[in-house]
């Protein structure tokens, strides 16, 4: 009877671990470290060691991190680390004009000096792609 009980756990266990979700967690991982892999391509180092700024990629229709929290007085810079596509970044929510076409290496900075949580956009893909991002900036 336990032993059953116990085969039933790791039944769900093996149905949770393949929900759709998750799947999409690991999609968006594994995306976003060939994303980091491509800018230290191009850098010639981590992003998280941009001076100054915290980054965030811009790659195969993602950004990367998708949902970014940085404290107040943080200027976060997008960089296009894709192949041939352009990006733009349009902090829609917070009513500032969309950013002019990045295309590869180029990027966009934005500091953020009031706390909130705002969702952005990528102007040419966010309808087709869900090309959309989150920043939180905290107090
Ligand atoms: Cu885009």
């Amino acid at each position: 009877m336990y032993s059953r009980l116990l085969q039933g756990s790791a039944v769900a266990m093996g149905l949770l671990m393949m929900t759709p979700a998750m799947a999409e967690d690991d999609k968006a991982a594994e995306l976003c470290a060939k994303a980091e892999a491509r800018y230290v391509d191009m850098f010639g180092h981590p992003s998280a060691e941009a001076e100054g700024v915290t980054v965030v990629t811009m790659y195969k229709y993602r950004f990367c991190p998708e949902k970014l929290t940085v404290p107040v007085g943080t200027t976060v810079r997008w960089v296009n680390v894709d192949k041939r596509t352009s990006h733009t970044v349009h902090l829609n929510e917070a009513g500032e004009k969309e950013s002019d076409r990045l295309f590869p290496e180029e990027n966009f900075e934005f500091t953020f000096l009031s706390a909130g949580s705002q969702q952005y956009l990528c102007g040419p893909h966010w309808e087709t792609q869900k090309m959309i991002g989150m920043v939180t900036v905290t107090p």
